[in-house]
């Protein structure tokens, strides 16, 4: 029976993770938790309207007082109710912002219009995202323009990305497969056209097409897939150097100009203002693009340069990706 309305009300779509299968279930529930609803007001109006309806000319409204056991029972029923679906879908939407140890990370940038991906050997795609299959995912979001919503039906997940900052989504996909994604924010002219696929693959094939860079590099032009050669984390250790980090912060936990970027991430920053943060990506990335946000204890505002405008998006998720893996 149960089995029987759950199916009645399942939207006709894949669902490739718990959490979609669970997003369903939630729906499902209140879905029929409506109809119910529904039947049993309408009803008893329909019901009422026939059985006090006027009768003759002379047909008096009897005086009706309250019954507040009733109305007590009513009250406290449907907070009990409404407060339990708020619970279950909060737990639900908890899972997929908050990730598992050690989640598989790709990098996402949103831009006008199409999506572009940056996994950690340095490999990048374009539109499409190929992933391991029973894997926990994570995926570090951001946008080079303006508001775009990465939408992947199939998984039942929507996250919004919005420029100069990250948001974040974990998941990870049950079944090898392709799955359509959309951007869900009108972002402009191409907006309808910015579409791509979520490539779920056994961890074999994923890992070989993670490594075979040559074959994708030359489908770049056709605007499939590049590949600089390097890692992430190699990316950002060049861009360490090359931007001059390194001659104010050490890599080792040496004091410089600046604090070291040893074990930096996941810690516990004090800043100047008596507030304490805990470091994540978002962090990392504001203090590079606007330092005097957030100045560490000990340190003088003004000291480190902002890199705003100079460094991209891709840059900046590499640096963030070399100081991450200073902490490991
Ligand atoms: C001229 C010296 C200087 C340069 C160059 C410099 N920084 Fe800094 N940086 C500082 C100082 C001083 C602080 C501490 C004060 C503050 O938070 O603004 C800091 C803070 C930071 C923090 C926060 C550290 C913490 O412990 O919370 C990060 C992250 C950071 N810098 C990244 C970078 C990156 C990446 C570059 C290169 C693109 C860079 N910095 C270049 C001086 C510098
Ligand atoms: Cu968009």
């Amino acid at each position: 029976m149960l089995g029987l309305l759950l199916s009645w009300s399942k939207p006709n779509l894949p669902a490739v993770s718990s959490f979609a299968t669970n997003v369903d279930t939630i729906y499902a529930f209140i879905f029929w938790v409506s109809v119910i609803c529904f039947i049993a007001i309408v009803g008893t109006m329909t019901y009422f309207v026939f059985k006090y309806r006027r009768k003759s000319e002379n047909d008096k409204t009897p005086y009706i007082e309250g019954h507040t056991p009733t109305e007590v029972g009513i009250s406290i029923g449907l907070f009990v109710l409404v407060m339990g679906l708020f619970y279950w879908g909060w737990v639900e939407y908890m899972h997929s912002r908050t990730s598992p140890m050690n989640p598989y990370e790709i990098n996402v940038v949103g831009q006008q219009w199409s999506w572009n991906f940056q996994y950690a050997n340095g490999k990048r795609t374009q539109r499409n995202i190929h992933i391991p299959v029973n894997t926990p995912i994570r995926l570090i979001m951001t946008s080079s323009d303006v508001l775009h919503s990465f939408y992947v039906p199939a998984l039942r997940l929507k996250q919004d990305v919005v420029p100069g900052t990250y948001q974040y989504l974990a998941f990870s996909a049950n079944t090898p497969g392709e799955y359509d994604i959309f951007c869900a924010e009108f972002c402009g002219l191409d907006h309808s056209a910015m579409l791509g696929k979520l490539v779920v693959m056994e961890a074999e094939e994923f890992a070989d097409w993670q490594d075979d860079m040559g074959k994708y590099a030359k489908t770049a032009a056709a605007g499939g897939t590049q590949a600089s050669g390097k890692s992430l984390i190699e990316q950002g250790r060049d861009l360490y150097s090359s931007k001059t980090c390194s001659a104010c912060h050490s890599d080792d936990g040496t004091p410089r100009v600046g604090p070291s970027f040893k074990d930096l991430f996941g810690k516990t920053e004090e800043l100047t203002d008596g507030a304490t943060i805990t470091v994540d990506e978002t962090y990392i990335r504001d203090s590079i693009v606007d330092p005097n946000k957030q100045v560490v204890k000990g340190f003088v505002a003004g000291t480190m340069p902002t890199f705003k405008g100079q460094l991209n998006d891709d840059e900046l998720n590499a640096l963030v990706a070399f100081i991450k893996s200073l902490s490991k």
